[in-house]
């Protein structure tokens, strides 16, 4: 039962994310609205009008970071920020980001509704392009408010469809003036404290039997981008010891960054997400091939060892090398196969939250009436940026089967509400 004051209303929640999920929605039931597409930008305008029915004014840098802010009592306190992210996958689903932008749009109805005058203001922010799809890497709208990539940077990022960032951000008309990020915080828009609420994406709270994750931290994630050149060839007239074959070489490196995660299990994490050849045809032998590599773990140590064995195979005596004829009873004709270029493009490491803000979202969702279960983070959020700058938390809950980053991605009405009420009581507490 919560024991809170003020209670938000799950409807009123539930009807809004459905009506956000309107926005790019797909026959499948997810939602496509990539980052600075024209669905981005609907979404966004459709946040902006729902903040300003409320009063709240809005601001945005110039990384496209989109800020609601309603007024504390007093003017000298850092806001009390709650956010996540508008964008979607290619194939996303409902909740995943729009979650969190949504659950902070129900706290600021309620602040409304009520009259409540909090000391801290409170704001509510989407960060730009947290998705990474189009303008890798993920978080990158985060990451250059902490500091972490350069203005330029961001505004620069190459998308997978040849345009920038930055030009994109000004064709969908978000493109701010508002600073955004100055290494040494100058130009940076304080935040006292920050909370992203999120769905797990994972099965541990739904397994466990838990409806709220206190979330102490995040694993650590590293990007990379490979390619592999070889020779083109006849199918049919090339005999087998004679090819380059990339495909191949590419099959080995996807089996082998497989292989680097599964002796880590239940923790090591590879995904080879993306596989493009240059030739395409089907009797051709694949004389080139682009691929990325996801690797996660959540110890730093163990992260780079997984780094250093995947350079390692590329560049191993071995790699190619059929296996001995004992082995497959086979005799092998003598082959080798192109070498892998693997080119790392991005390392977020392992991130602790701040535990003032952990025991605020752990204390905010036993007042809603839950006992919440510590977990960390198996996906990368804005959260790990902002907490480089500012204290910071995050809260879950779960997806059935634990299933996101697809168009199936589903949650409960009574868990959504639950979070939202744990936020409420979060902010509430932070806010004074
Ligand atoms: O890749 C991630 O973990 C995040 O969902 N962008
Ligand atoms: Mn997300
Ligand atoms: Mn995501």
């Amino acid at each position: 039962m919560n024991s809170s004051r003020y209670a938000v209303d799950g409807e009123r929640l539930w009807n809004t994310l459905a009506a956000l999920a309107e926005i790019g929605a797909t026959p499948a039931g997810g939602v496509a609205r990539v980052a600075l597409t024209d669905e981005d930008r609907a979404g966004r305008d459709r946040f902006v009008s729902w903040v300003q029915e409320l009063g709240c004014s809005v601001h945005i840098d110039q990384m496209g970071n989109l800020f609601a802010r309603r007024e504390g009592t007093d003017p000298g306190r850092a806001p009390v920020v709650i956010g996540s992210h508008l964008d979607s996958q290619p194939t996303g689903g409902r909740y995943d980001g729009a979650y969190g932008v949504m659950v902070g749009l129900e706290v600021l109805r309620v602040l409304h509704d009520h009259g409540i005058g909090t000391a801290a203001p409170v704001e509510v922010v989407s960060w730009t392009n947290e998705e990474g799809a189009r303008f890798p890497p993920a978080m990158i709208g985060s990451g250059v408010y902490a500091g972490a990539f350069g203005l330029d940077e961001g505004l620069e990022a190459p998308g997978v469809d040849g345009t920038t960032l930055g030009a994109e951000l000004a064709r969908i008309g978000y493109a701010g003036d508002e600073p955004c990020g100055a290494p040494d915080g100058a130009g940076r828009r304080p935040i006292g404290h920050y909370i992203e609420p999120h769905i797990e994406q994972g099965p541990i709270l739904e397994a466990a039997g838990v409806t709220l994750g206190t979330v102490t931290g995040v694993q650590g994630i590293r990007w990379y981008d490979v390619s592999i050149e070889g020779q083109s060839a006849h199918a049919g007239s090339t005999p087998m010891e004679h090819r380059s074959d990339a495909m191949v070489a590419a099959a080995r490196l996807v089996c082998e960054a497989d292989e680097i995660a599964a002796r880590r299990a239940p923790q090591g994490r590879a995904t080879v997400g993306t596989l493009a050849t240059g030739t395409g045809s089907r009797n051709t032998v694949a004389g080139s091939v682009e691929l990325t590599i996801d690797l996660r773990h959540p110890d730093a140590a163990e992260l780079e060892a997984m780094h250093d064995e995947l350079l390692a195979c590329a560049d191993g005596p071995t790699f190619g090398r059929q296996p001995s004829a004992a082995s497959s009873g086979v005799r092998q004709p003598s082959r080798s196969l192109p070498r892998p270029q693997i080119s790392p493009i991005w390392y977020s490491p392992p991130i602790v939250f701040d535990p003032a803000v952990v025991n605020a979202v752990r204390d905010g969702a036993i007042a809603a009436g839950f006992e919440p279960m510590d977990i960390t983070s198996g996906a990368g959020h804005d959260a790990c940026y902002v907490s480089q700058v500012a204290p910071t938390g995050m809260l879950f809950i779960p997806c059935a089967d634990g299933l996101s980053h697809n168009e199936a991605e589903s949650i409960l009405p009574e868990h959504a509400t639950a979070g939202a009420q744990a936020t409420l009581n979060a902010v509430l507490s932070l806010a004074g």
